[in-house]
């Protein structure tokens, strides 16, 4: 019902009475007193006149299953919130969904992660209120060897969505950054569940730097967030929005052609190392090319000094910039 209410009262611009409110949702006017009572008390700015009825004034950059809710409408991707105030790793969170049997597009969100998790055993930082911190679960009916290509479709979701929500343009480091003016503002980790043949499950981390106004000493260099970078400030349950419905877009396209046909070219587009030298970091040793964009399975395409293309797997390597991070 709160999350019906919040979706209410940003639908509508002008008053919404208390009667109507109860009539629509078949509650007392007292019950929906209380609820406005507890959003305020969350956030919200909410406007309430005798005879008149509840208005919301500003929403807040609230975030809470809720909010989180009100946001998504008919989707399978974030059609089910589970919102945690402190958590781990919303990526173990989801997990532990997954293990109960939760549907696909289960979305784990958490305010604050005291143990963030990147890739290979780093962390990632995590602090209360600025962030995006959040983990899908699919289900995908494919081999295990498909699910570095959900890694590359969800850089593009959050891309996109971030671009959908507020008109910034983030690039896509592959396999599993997004950056904004040559700094990390995004990172992605993916956790499979799957026997040989089989993914059980998969589990999708994205971490965004949403308004995050200053990071610790070690990774000031490398890391950004979109309020440092734009001025302003934002409210991440839309952007969250418009992330899911991204990702139930490309996803959809994948799952037809269990490769990224679809969505190559717009990836290619806002690959930042596209046409420049990168430097592969491979366990057998490294070497340079020029990033010459993905093909239809998501590997990289490097070209290097003799002509040849070199197809490179995401999980094995490592890929920077000549002279730097990207
Ligand atoms: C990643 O790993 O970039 C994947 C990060 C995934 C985070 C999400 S948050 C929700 C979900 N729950 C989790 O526990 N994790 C996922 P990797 O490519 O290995 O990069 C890790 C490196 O990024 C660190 O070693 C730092 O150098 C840097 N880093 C750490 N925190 C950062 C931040 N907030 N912003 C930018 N860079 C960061």
């Amino acid at each position: 019902m709160k999350a019906e209410i919040i979706r209410l009262l940003k639908e509508h611009n002008a008053y919404l009475s208390g009667q109507e409110l109860s009539e629509r949702l078949h509650v007392s006017r007292t019950a929906i007193w209380k609820v406005m009572k507890q959003l305020q008390e969350e956030g919200y700015e909410i406007e309430a006149i005798r005879n008149k009825g509840y208005r919301l004034v500003e929403s807040a950059d609230v975030l809470t299953e809720a909010e989180l809710e009100s946001c998504m409408r008919n989707q399978m991707m974030g059609g089910h919130v589970k919102f945690f105030e402190t958590t781990d790793s919303t990526n173990t969170e989801a997990k532990r969904l997954a293990e109960k049997g939760a549907v696909e597009g289960t979305l784990a969100v958490a305010e604050y992660q005291t143990a963030g998790k990147g890739r290979r055993g780093k962390s990632w930082t995590s602090p209360s209120g600025s962030g995006i911190w959040m983990s899908l679960l699919l289900r995908p009916k494919l081999e295990p060897s498909c699910a570095p290509m959900i890694t590359l479709l969800t850089g593009l979701a959050v891309s996109m969505g971030i671009e959908d929500y507020c008109k910034i343009q983030t690039q896509i480091k592959w396999p599993n950054d997004l950056t904004l003016s040559g700094k990390k503002i995004c990172g992605i980790l993916t956790e499979m569940s799957a026997d040989v043949e089989l993914i059980h499950y998969v589990v999708i981390g994205i971490g965004i730097n949403v308004n995050t106004p200053k990071f610790p000493e070690e990774i000031e260099k490398i890391a950004t967030s979109l309020y440092l970078e734009s001025g302003r400030r934002l409210k991440r349950s839309g952007m969250i929005a418009c992330i899911m419905k991204r990702m139930e877009e490309y996803y959809k396209l994948f799952l037809e052609t269990s490769d990224l046909s679809g969505i190559q070219k717009l990836y290619e587009e806002r690959l930042v190392n596209r046409d420049r030298e990168v430097l592969v970091l491979a366990p057998k040793g490294e070497y340079k090319g020029i990033c010459r964009g993905i093909d239809k399975d998501g590997e990289l395409l490097v070209e290097l000094e003799d002509g040849t293309i070199s197809h490179v797997m995401s999980g094995e390597v490592s890929v920077r910039g000549i002279y730097g991070y990207v």
